[in-house]
């Protein structure tokens, strides 16, 4: 009853919204583990990596996910990924990964940080936005459009953009908490310490509304989102509907 009334809904704003040409291909909310409740990609914790509360948890020495595939297009095509990240380690001395995938100069991806700057991939280094230090969860969304470009969000604010999109190679699959591995096979020792949740990929670039209420709206909408849903038909606005039931089960739920 629910849902219909829901996509009902979603008709009806359909001529006045915005549609969105991303599906979402990914998702782990780390609610109860480390598997991907969308797509068919599995997580394999390394290093004594741990799923609690909710979160992923990484203690910044050897821990991260390992994913078995590549979860960002290795073939040019759009996307968005969108995370939540707690950085809990006191010093931003180095260089440490949130997410990585690909190899050096292949080019490689990542989200990090080096030395108190939020480090964005091999074509793009560092850029001028600080690493967040204050222990809370921050909301990260990387897009990748065809014509269009990348763009980095922080907190809902775009913090970089360029005309050129993101190109990724696959060389180590998508892996959360560490870089790409370096030649031999071994991580290069960039651990990111703290919490990662609600990692989310989609197969287009969400626009700049849907990216200020993607982890609401996602971690709100029912699961799996196949792309006749309302995320393809009608944006996210319709997905308010459900955000009052889901945070009261939320809510109970911790
Ligand atoms: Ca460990
Ligand atoms: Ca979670």
């Amino acid at each position: 009853m629910l849902r219909t009334y829901l996509i009902s809904a979603c008709i009806l704003l359909y001529p006045v919204g915005t549609a969105s040409a991303a599906t979402l291909q990914h998702m782990f909310t780390f609610d109860t583990d480390e598997n991907d409740e969308v797509g068919s990609a599995s997580g394999n914790l390394i290093g004594g990596a741990v799923v609690s509360g909710g979160v992923l948890n990484l203690d910044g020495g050897n821990d991260y996910l390992q994913m078995s595939g590549n979860l960002l297009p290795t073939d040019g095509s759009d996307f968005t990924l969108a995370f939540q990240a707690l950085n809990s380690r006191t010093s931003q001395s180095g260089i440490h990964e949130i997410v990585s995938q690909g190899t050096s100069g292949g080019p490689g991806f990542y989200v990090g940080n080096i030395n108190g700057q939020v480090r964005f991939t091999d074509q793009f280094g560092a850029i001028s936005t600080p690493t967040p230090t204050d222990g809370l969860f921050h909301d990260y969304v990387v897009t990748s459009e065809v014509g269009v470009g990348t763009k980095l969000y922080l907190d809902g604010t775009e913090v970089f953009s360029s005309a050129t999109p993101i190109s990724i190679g696959g060389s180590t699959p998508t892996r959360i908490g560490t870089q790409f591995n370096m030649p031999g096979a071994t991580p290069f020792n960039e651990y990111f310490q703290g919490q990662v949740d609600n990692f989310f990929v989609f197969d287009g670039a969400l626009g700049s509304g849907e990216v200020k209420t993607v982890f609401s709206d996602v971690v709100l909408a029912p699961v799996p989102l196949p792309p006749s849903s309302i995320l393809l038909i009608g944006g996210f606005a319709g997905l308010a509907f459900l955000r009052r039931r889901r945070t009261v089960t939320r809510a109970q739920k911790s």
